[in-house]
């Protein structure tokens, strides 16, 4: 036990996947924590595996070279890696995404030694990057303590425990973490109760990921009162708890005053949901007083609630990108698949989006394909209706998660191992391809989709 405050060394692993664009992804759960380390106390450092801006990274020739893009959005530098076994016969190449293994050793040995080392993961299929990271800490600090938090490490926590090598996989709730801290140090935190109160965590610690972060991360709320049974959002967050108004707009001052960011994405599972007393307040003061900065929606909102007057606050507030949660255009399977919208009330909600001023780039609305016992014509006709409304389909292809109401279904559906291998939860990998809808036919609807000659408007 040492007693002191201790040094929390945080990593944003690699990404290992065939693509992955930055599409606003900043590791917001570590950012969190670093603050609430911080404000209770300890000391916090960041090693950012993602980091587009590594000029070790940019200047070595066994990279292939990121690229910047609209608002602050890009592609990761990325090196060719060999596919893991369970990828073969895919005809995609392999990479993992972020900074040269060089440069994160150069970090990691550039560093003061931490007193425990946590480390996040995303996505449950890109465990291979998590397990990479926590090998070379392990090479350069093999005395430290190493904890593995985030998505995959609460989803798959069997398999986390048996791949990554880490001391412990921690799917404990955020308030069980300080008397964790405790156990391990000896030391107490100063701010115990606020871990468990999303409400009064503490702004995330932007600063870590160097002076010019490029855009900002925005949750205003976490959980969702809707259960789709393809979504783990129930299983992450069981508890739905918003930020109040002022707290949503001192995030939005400080990253646009004092970090210079114009370009912030919310990541709230249900933005628009129970907001008029928190969001709304905020988009209506930005509306009429500024800060003059743009909004971008990666995850899809929920089309019901875009009332005219929603509509035309986004827009007068600065919303750039809008995805909208559509699905499917069938009415059985919207039902079943969370009974959130049908097509009709999508058809009118565009219809509003575009009276409020919106154009036709900046909307876009997501499709699920691919789900257990939906026709691959389902989806083509659902792309059909989206183009028809003026709006670009995006493809969300089914990615079975565990401990979802449609795990088990998958599993079943599924020829791929789902429930041993998390690389088969991967979307574009598609596992549960079947004869009636093949690994070629979501090829060809994803290019269906992005396939622009017809996305003219019509009435
Ligand atoms: C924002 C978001 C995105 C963003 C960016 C994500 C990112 N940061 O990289 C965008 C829109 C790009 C995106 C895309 C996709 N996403 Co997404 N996304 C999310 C979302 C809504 C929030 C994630 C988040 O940042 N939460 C906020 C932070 C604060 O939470 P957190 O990171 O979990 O951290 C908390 C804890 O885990 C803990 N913690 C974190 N790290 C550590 C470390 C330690 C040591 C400790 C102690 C604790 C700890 O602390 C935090 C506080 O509680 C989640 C759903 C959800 N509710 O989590 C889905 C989710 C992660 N996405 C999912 C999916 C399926 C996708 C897509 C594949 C969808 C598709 N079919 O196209 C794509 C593909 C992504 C890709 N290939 O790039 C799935 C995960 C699937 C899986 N198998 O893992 C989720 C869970 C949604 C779902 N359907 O259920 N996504
Ligand atoms: S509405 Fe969205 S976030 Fe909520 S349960 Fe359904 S898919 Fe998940």
């Amino acid at each position: 036990m040492m007693n002191r405050p201790p040094l929390v060394l945080l990593i944003n692993p690699w990404i290992t996947d065939f693509a992955a664009f930055d599409l606003w992804a900043k590791p917001m759960g570590l950012l969190y924590f670093a603050s609430l380390l911080r404000e209770g106390g300890c000391g916090a450092v960041l090693i950012d595996c993602l980091d587009r801006r590594d000029p070790f990274t940019n200047s070595h020739p066994g990279v292939i070279s990121g690229k910047d893009k609209k608002f602050g959005t890009g592609k990761y530098p990325r090196m060719r890696i060999p596919a893991p076994a369970p990828y073969t016969g895919l005809p995609r190449h392999f990479h993992r995404h972020g900074i040269h293994p060089e440069s994160f050793r150069r970090k990691l040995l550039s560093i003061e030694k931490p007193d425990i080392v946590w480390v996040t993961s995303i996505m449950t299929y890109w465990y291979p990057g998590v397990s990479e990271a926590v090998r070379m800490v392990r090479e350069i600090f093999p005395s430290v303590p190493v904890w593995l938090g985030g998505i995959y490490a609460r989803l798959c926590p069997e398999h986390a425990a048996r791949a990554i090598g880490a001391d412990r996989v921690v799917t404990e709730e955020p308030s069980r973490i300080p008397q964790m801290i405790y156990d391990l140090s000896g030391f107490s935190v100063k701010n115990g109760a606020a871990w468990g109160d999303f409400g009064s965590w503490p702004l995330p610690a932007m600063d870590l990921l160097g002076p010019a972060p490029g855009y900002g991360p925005l949750l205003t709320g976490i959980g969702c009162p809707y259960k789709c049974p393809y979504c783990a959002s129930a299983r992450l967050q069981p508890r739905r708890q918003r930020l109040d108004s002022r707290r949503i707009l001192d995030q939005i001052a400080w990253m646009h005053d004092d970090l210079g960011i114009n370009d912030f994405a919310f990541y709230d599972d249900a933005l628009l949901l129970d907001a008029e007393s928190t969001l709304r307040p905020v988009l209506e003061r930005v509306a009429v007083s500024g800060p003059k900065v743009r909004f971008h929606v990666p995850n899809a909102l929920h089309v019901r609630a875009l009332s005219t007057d929603w509509c035309e606050l986004l827009y007068a507030s600065g919303f750039k990108t809008i995805r909208l949660g559509l699905e499917t255009t069938r009415d059985g399977h919207n039902r079943e698949w969370g009974g959130k919208v049908d097509t009709r009330m999508y058809l009118e909600a565009v219809e509003r989006l575009f009276q409020a001023g919106f154009s036709q780039e900046e909307l876009g609305a997501y499709l699920l394909s691919g789900l257990p016992g939906q026709p691959p014509e389902e989806v083509a006709e659902s792309i059909r209706v989206v183009r028809q409304s003026g709006v670009q389909p995006h493809i969300a292809e089914f990615s079975p998660i565990p401990g979802t109401p449609m795990w088990d279904k998958a599993v079943e559906l599924s020829s791929f191992d789902l429930a041993a291998e998390p690389l088969y939860h991967n979307n574009t990998f598609f596992a549960c391809r079947r004869p009636d809808f093949t690994y070629e036919d979501m090829v060809a609807l994803k290019k269906l989709a992005r396939d622009r000659t017809d996305s003219q408007r019509t009435k």
